[in-house]
């Protein structure tokens, strides 16, 4: 039978383990964990996302600030604000959400956001620390993906991973987690030849695309775990994950839905990542 992993009631579980730990950290050192969230222009996707990301930091008891910039907002600015916001003590982190109006280098954003408070690990000093294993901060979905793995019970040391796509937020950071966690890694993207030949080998199979449904279950081996990173918006307003849910779950031992699995996973590691740099002061 297969088990449908709860990343709404995991995701809140964490957010009860920082809100004490934040607690903890303001009655011994009177420091209350702050993050700052950008986001550049209207696009409706972000807006909830960062909407979200606002809401779990007054659930957990962080400050929250919100910069709303209009699409218009030029390089210069965007830098004039990170530049503020990393010399100001009452921030912990520092989050600009992606993606960035075309007319900006996202890649010149990222650099300038100080490491102690880039809570995305997105910098490439963090991007380094992955890679040689010793990150200040690991990016918010791949950590919360790792996360519930773990609690499958599951010891990766030795199986094969699949990850399909890879972008620099999700594809390549979770093939270098699985990697730290001995599994035997391979990364499939759309030049991938025979891509279901590969993905059927896999213990454990990410789906980070960005195309609805495109997993189907003869891609899927028997007693899988299945992640769904996908959260692909429908004509009829409904989300769908990557993975064609109805047809893969029978195969699986566990899997993800969507919405409710990885997405939530995500503000709490962004909550965590947060706590995390406002301990390390
Ligand atoms: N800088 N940009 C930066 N950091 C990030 O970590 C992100 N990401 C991705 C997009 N850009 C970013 C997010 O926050 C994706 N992402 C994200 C965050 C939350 C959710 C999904 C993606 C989420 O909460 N998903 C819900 C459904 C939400 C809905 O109704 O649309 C879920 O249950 O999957």
């Amino acid at each position: 039978m297969v088990s449908i992993i709860d990343g709404n009631k995991i995701a809140q579980d964490i957010r009860n383990e920082v809100r004490q730990s934040a607690l903890a950290l303001k009655e011994q050192k009177g420091i209350i964990p702050g993050l700052a969230v950008v986001l550049v222009g209207e696009d409706p996707a972000s807006q909830i996302y960062v909407g979200k990301k606002a809401k779990a930091c007054a659930d957990v008891g962080f400050l929250s600030r919100e910069y709303k910039l209009p699409a218009e907002t030029d390089e210069e600015k965007l830098l004039k604000i990170i530049r503020k916001l990393n010399k100001d003590k009452l921030i912990h982190g520092i989050l600009v959400q992606l993606p960035l109006p075309k007319h900006i280098s996202t890649e010149k954003i990222i650099a300038a956001i100080d490491p102690h408070k880039d809570v995305d690990g997105f910098h490439p000093y963090n991007v380094g620390g992955l890679v040689t294993g010793s990150p200040l901060f690991v990016p918010c979905t791949p950590r919360g993906i790792m996360e519930l793995i773990a609690r499958t019970g599951i010891d990766l040391k030795g199986k094969e991973a699949v990850v399909v796509g890879r972008s620099n937020i999700v594809g390549k950071p979770i093939a270098l987690l699985l990697l730290a966690q001995h599994a035997t890694v391979t990364i499939c993207h759309s030049r991938t030849k025979d891509l279901p030949s590969v993905t059927r080998r896999a213990d454990i199979l990410i789906a980070a695309v960005g195309k609805a449904h495109m997993i189907k279950a003869d891609m899927v081996k028997d007693g899988a775990i299945v992640i769904d990173v996908g959260v692909n918006r429908l004509e009829n307003g409904k989300l769908a994950g990557d993975v064609d849910f109805d047809e893969v779950a029978p195969k699986a031992s566990y899997i993800t839905p969507v919405p409710g699995g990885v997405g939530p996973m995500t503000i709490a590691m962004l909550m965590k990542n947060t706590l995390d740099a406002a301990l390390a002061l």
